[in-house]
C-alpha cells in the first residue's frame, strides 16, 4: 500500500492513496527512535518534499515499530553544546523540525505507539493531531537527563493541557498512559495497537475530503493565536495567496505589465 518516494538512512518517506497521504517514519528502533543530527536533517528534507508536493494533502509522522514514536535526542551523541553529527558540529536542529511541522500548510498527524518521550514528546505536541495506540506513553525527561525545551515544548504544551498540568509534566518527569493523555487533551483519540494505522488513515481521508485551502487557512489561524508576528506572517501569507487569485489583484498586475493605469472601479467595496 505504501510507496517509498526517497531513500534515507534514518527515516522512511512513503506515500499512499495516489500520493495524497505522506508518511514519515523515524527508523531507529534500536534506540527507541531517538534522533541524531542526521535523522533531523533527513526529517527536514522529507518535510520539504511533502510541503512542495501538490499531491500531498496530509502528513503522518510516526516511529518504526510499536515500542516508540520517538525518545528524543540521541543521548549517546550528545556533546558539549548539542547533538554531534558526522561533521563534528553540535546541533539542536530538531527545533527547525518543530518550526517546519507547525508552519507546513497541511495537517500533520502524529501516529504514536509506545513512547513519545523528551524531544519525541515535543514532536507530537507540535503536530496538528495525535492518534495514540493503547500502549502509548507520554512525558518529558529534561530535568532528569539535563535538558529542557522552554520553547514550544513548554509554552505550547501549556496551551494544550493548561499551566498546572504542563508544570507537573516538566517538573516531575512522570510518564502518562494513553488514557491519561486523552483525559488531559494531549491526544485526539486512543485506539487498540492493531488499529492504529487504519484509524490514522481514516482521519487523514476525512481531512482529504475537505477544502485544502480551508484547512490551510485554519491551520494558520490556529497557529497565529500563539505565534505572534511569525504566526501573522503565515496567516497573512494565506490572505495574499487568496487575493492573488482574485480578478481585483490581477487587474493591478495586468495594468503594470500593460503599462496602463489600473481600473479598480468595477470591484465592489463589499460591506
Ligand atoms: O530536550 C531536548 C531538546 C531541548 C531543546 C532543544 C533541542 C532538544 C533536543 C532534544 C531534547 C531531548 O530529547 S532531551 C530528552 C532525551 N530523551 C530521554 O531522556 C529519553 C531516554 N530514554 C528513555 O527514557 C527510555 O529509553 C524509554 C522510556 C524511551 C524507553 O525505555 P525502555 O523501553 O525500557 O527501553 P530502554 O532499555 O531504556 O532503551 C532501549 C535502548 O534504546 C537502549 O539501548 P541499549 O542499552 O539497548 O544499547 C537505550 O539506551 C536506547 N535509547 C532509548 N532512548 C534513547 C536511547 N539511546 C539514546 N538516546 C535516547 N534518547
Amino acid at each position: 500500500m505504501w510507496t517509498s518516494k526517497k531513500d534515507f538512512e534514518d527515516i522512511r518517506y512513503e506515500t499512499c492513496d495516489d500520493g495524497a497521504i505522506a508518511k514519515i517514519t523515524i527508523n531507529r528502533p534500536e534506540v527507541r527512535n531517538a534522533f541524531r543530527p542526521k535523522t533531523v536533517k533527513e526529517l527536514l528534507v522529507a518535510l520539504d518534499l511533502a510541503h512542495e508536493d501538490p499531491q500531498v494533502g496530509v502528513i503522518i509522522l510516526t516511529g518504526e515499530g510499536d515500542k516508540a514514536f520517538c525518545s528524543g535526542g540521541d543521548q549517546k551523541v550528545r556533546g558539549h553544546a548539542g547533538y554531534v553529527g558526522e561533521d563534528g558540529i553540535p546541533r539542536l536542529n530538531i527545533l527547525d523540525v518543530q518550526k517546519k511541522l507547525r508552519g507546513i500548510p497541511k495537517p500533520v498527524v502524529a501516529m504514536v505507539a509506545g513512547y513519545a518521550i523528551g524531544g519525541g514528546h515535543v514532536l507530537h505536541i507540535v503536530c496538528d493531531l495525535t492518534i495514540a495506540a493503547e500502549n502509548a506513553r507520554f512525558g518529558q525527561t529534561g530535568p532528569k537527563v539535563g535538558s529542557f525545551d522552554g520553547g514550544l515544548g513548554a509554552s505550547y504544551l501549556a496551551r494544550i493541557v493548561g499551566q498546572k498540568k504542563a508544570r507537573e509534566i516538566w517538573y516531575l518527569c512522570r510518564q502518562y498512559d494513553a488514557q491519561q493523555a486523552l483525559e488531559m487533551g494531549l491526544v485526539n483519540t486512543v485506539v487498540p495497537n492493531d488499529q492504529l494505522e487504519t484509524e490514522t488513515l481514516q482521519w487523514c481521508r476525512e481531512m482529504l475530503a475537505h477544502s485544502p485551502l480551508a484547512l490551510r487557512c485554519l491551520k494558520a489561524s490556529l497557529n497565529a493565536d500563539c505565534d505572534g508576528q511569525m504566526g501573522l506572517l503565515d496567516l497573512a501569507g494565506n490572505a495574499t495567496l487568496l487575493y492573488y487569485m482574485s480578478e481585483e489583484a490581477k487587474e493591478g498586475k495586468n495594468a503594470f505589465v500593460e503599462k496602463r493605469q489600473p481600473d479598480f472601479s468595477k470591484f465592489p467595496r463589499v460591506p
